[in-house]
């Protein structure tokens, strides 16, 4: 994030350069700390904290009605969400000398890193609107920057000078008189403003000033000017002053209304940030992480092992470079969507068995191990390779599963060494010949699905008839420590012959059966599928 992302050197150290180099600079225009951090992330070298914005954003208007200080806490959110410059628009500099000299003093304290004052009388009017736009007396002016100069506690912070002659209608000649006080009274650089329509006044002043120190201009207004035009010119900075504000403006506006006639979302979700946009904006997920290092550690430690060595053959040419737990549905393969899931759920140590085009699993926050004899051997063979990892509470997934989250909370929250999620409805056998029918101690009734009332599994696959059958397990298990030393024990016997390179996941839990192992089944009704072939793959899309 780049709050975190500290320059290192400072801000001001950082703006100075930016303003003295021959390079055109372009500053932004933003108004609290999100809009400051979408700036930085656009790949602005610097922000424009514009006085307009930050008082409309607040609702009052551009007549110094936000007080010094709360135009500061502003300011603290835009510096603490960004490690680019912001220029604060210092308006007049809020009073005199003095109240100006307290202001370069706190921006300093802040990490702000210039601020611009503009020769007029306080309390200032926005220069575009017709009122009262006064000069300021040129030496009370220019002492008031020799005053702020000596009170930076940062060597490198700036203060521009803005000139107000041309949009006061006092003409060139004192724009440039000014300029060359302000100049001396030791100003790093000055803002020639102009509220013209075309930049003539502008170019005018860049010629005739020759560079005598930086100038920074507003093309609010000439914005028509060809920007190479200035860059000929040697303009140091260019202002893009208030289109954040505006474009917000104009979208939330849309948006209200749309919602308001609509009385529904419907027409707007799609059209707006969607909300992990929102948290990542901020970096919320870093929260995530640091309470693993500050808060006290009692949350339950499940681990988990998803299996997704397959090809996917029924989808044909989709999984020719990806094993078919890499399909993208909607923008995110299916796998990093899983491990989401079991993230969510408290599971943050999991193993992927990759086998086929492994090296297409290539997503972080997962720990993968690879079943070399992918294509001869079967879903045991791949658990195997994750034994090691089958110890204390941990779930088994398939690696082509999608399922809504609630899922997961229903198996972890059931009582037993081992538990399995089934779906009641039962498949239809034409079209899922290979369903992992399962039979049950007994069926599953609305009180099953409602209280979440587990029932025993008795037997699954094999040669369960679809009649007899109480539904499909979906994919998922759940092992106690218990239930993971039994399966562990199981995968170490089958290991001692060759049975386990064909033996499937199903075969384990019937061995368990055997051996006197309970499995306990809760059920859900749909809100899952898998993908095994272009039809699994568009009912994924839509599932989402
Ligand atoms: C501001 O952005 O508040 C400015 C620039 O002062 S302008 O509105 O163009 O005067
Ligand atoms: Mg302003």
């Amino acid at each position: 994030m780049s709050s975190q992302n500290k320059p290192s050197i400072s801000k001001a150290k950082r703006f100075r350069e930016l303003l003295t180099s021959p390079k055109l600079t372009f500053l932004m225009e933003a108004h609290n700390g999100m809009s400051a951090r979408i700036v930085e992330d656009a790949g602005f070298e610097g922000i424009w904290a514009s006085g307009l914005s930050i008082s409309t954003a607040l609702g009052v208007r551009d007549r110094n009605e936000a007080s010094w200080t709360q135009v500061l806490e502003v300011l603290e959110f835009m510096t603490d969400t960004t490690s680019i410059p912001i220029l604060l628009d210092g308006d007049t500099g809020y009073g005199d000398f003095n109240n100006f000299r307290r202001l370069v003093k706190k921006l300093c304290q802040r990490g702000v890193a210039a601020v611009c004052i503009e020769d007029k009388i306080f309390p200032k009017t926005n220069s575009f609107l017709e009122g009262d736009q006064s000069l300021a007396d040129i030496s009370e002016f220019s002492g008031k920057i020799t005053a702020g100069k000596d009170s930076q506690t940062d060597e490198h912070f700036s203060i521009i000078a803005r000139l107000e002659a041309l949009i006061a209608g006092r003409g060139m000649e004192e724009a440039l008189k000014r300029a060359e006080a302000y100049h001396k009274a030791g100003a790093d650089g000055v803002l020639i403003h102009s509220k013209k329509s075309n930049s003539d006044e502008i170019l005018h002043f860049l010629k005739e000033w020759g560079n005598r120190c930086p100038v920074v201009i507003v093309p609010t207004m000439y914005y028509q000017t060809p920007t190479e035009r200035f860059r000929e010119a040697g303009v140091s900075t260019i202002i893009w002053a208030n289109h954040n504000l505006r474009a917000s403006l104009a979208a939330m506006r849309e948006v209200s209304l749309k919602i308001r006639q609509e009385e529904s979302l419907v027409g707007i979700e799609g059209h707006v940030a969607n909300l992990t946009d929102v948290f990542d904006l901020t970096g919320t997920h870093e929260v995530t992480e640091a309470e693993k290092r500050y808060l006290p550690d009692n949350r339950r430690r499940i681990s988990s092992v998803v299996l997704a060595a397959s090809r996917g053959k029924q989808l044909a040419e989709l999984t020719q470079d990806k094993p078919k737990c890499m399909l993208d549905v909607r923008g995110e393969p299916i796998l990093k969507r899983l491990v989401r899931s079991l993230h969510g759920a408290g599971s943050d140590d999991v193993t992927v068995v990759g086998g086929y085009k492994h090296e297409a699993i290539n997503f972080p926050d997962i720990r993968k191990v690879v079943n070399d004899k992918h294509e001869s051997t079967g879903e045991l063979a791949s658990l195997a390779c994750a034994a090691d990892r089958l110890k204390g509470e941990c779930m088994i997934a398939y690696g082509d599963i999608l399922f809504r989250d609630h899922v997961l909370g229903l198996m972890l929250g059931a009582k037993g060494d081992v538990v399995l999620v089934a779906d009641a409805n039962r498949p239809d056998p034409a079209q899922r010949p290979s369903a992992d029918l399962i039979a049950c101690s007994s069926p599953c009734t609305p009180e099953h699905l409602i209280h979440d009332q587990p029932v025993d599994l008795l037997e699954i696959a094999g040669g369960l008839d679809w009649k007899n059958a109480h539904g499909e397990w979906i994919g998922l298990v759940r092992l106690s420590p218990k239930g993971a030393d039994l399966v562990r024990a199981e995968l170490a016997a089958l290991k001692e012959t060759n049975e386990i390179d064909k033996a499937s996941m199903a075969d384990l839990l019937r061995r368990l059966i055997a051996k006197g192992t309970r499995p306990q089944v809760v059920f859900t009704s749909g809100h899952w599928l898998d993908v095994n072939d272009a039809f699994g793959l568009a009912r994924a899309r839509n599932f989402l």
